[in-house]
């Protein structure tokens, strides 16, 4: 986050050489696939293994935070919910003005499902309708006539739509943890799940 911060910064050719419009094809096994087809699929897989984390939410301790300055668990997992769609939003506007991010409580699990799948569809439009070449071209954030980022749209989508995502829900699994609710297996075998050893008897 810090890093797409400054512009100045080596790391931003990295992402332009992997995001520009001369490159935008990765070759998969023979097959060219997209960028953006990559973007989405990736979406996909990763909302399925996001609702597998919100059937592990206890509705009971929606109200829940581990510390005073922290998130509750309703909030967290609501912000969990609405990053993709947000973010994808997002993107479709340069410059965007900043602005403080509400954060809501929901009141039960449900509107946590109601709110991803919302989110998960607003992304999946965004990106379907997106020109593969858009994704080099320089997304703004501003702040009154203050630059607060610059980076190529791709960036903003993998680092902001994807990577904050998986951030915020290896967050939650923790507060999962801590009221003491199932711990679902996610890139690996959690405490609770193990999906990778041979069922016994
Ligand atoms: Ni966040």
């Amino acid at each position: 986050m810090l890093e797409i911060l400054n512009p100045n910064l080596k790391n931003k050719s990295l992402v332009l050489n992997r995001y520009g419009t001369n490159n935008t094809t990765l070759a998969l096994g023979g097959a060219a696939v997209t960028a953006i087809n990559a973007l989405l699929q990736e979406l996909e897989q990763e909302a399925g293994t996001t609702r597998r984390v919100f059937e592990c939410v206890p509705e009971a301790q929606l109200g829940w935070r581990p510390h005073p300055k922290s998130l509750t668990l309703g909030q967290l997992a609501l912000h969990v919910a609405t990053i993709p769609g947000v973010i994808a939003e997002m993107a479709t506007h340069s410059p965007f003005s900043a602005a403080p991010i509400p954060r809501l409580q929901p009141s039960s699990v449900a509107e946590l499902f109601a709110a991803l799948d919302q989110s998960v569809t607003e992304a999946r439009k965004i990106l379907s309708e997106l020109d593969e070449n858009e994704l080099g071209s320089t997304w703004k954030l501003i702040d009154g006539d203050q630059v607060i980022m610059a980076v190529p749209r791709g960036a903003l989508l993998r680092t902001l739509m994807l990577n904050h995502w998986y951030h915020h829900r290896g967050q939650l699994t923790v507060y999962l943890r801590q009221v003491g609710s199932v711990v679902p297996a996610i890139y690996g075998p959690s405490a609770d799940e193990n999906p990778f050893m041979p069922k016994q008897g």
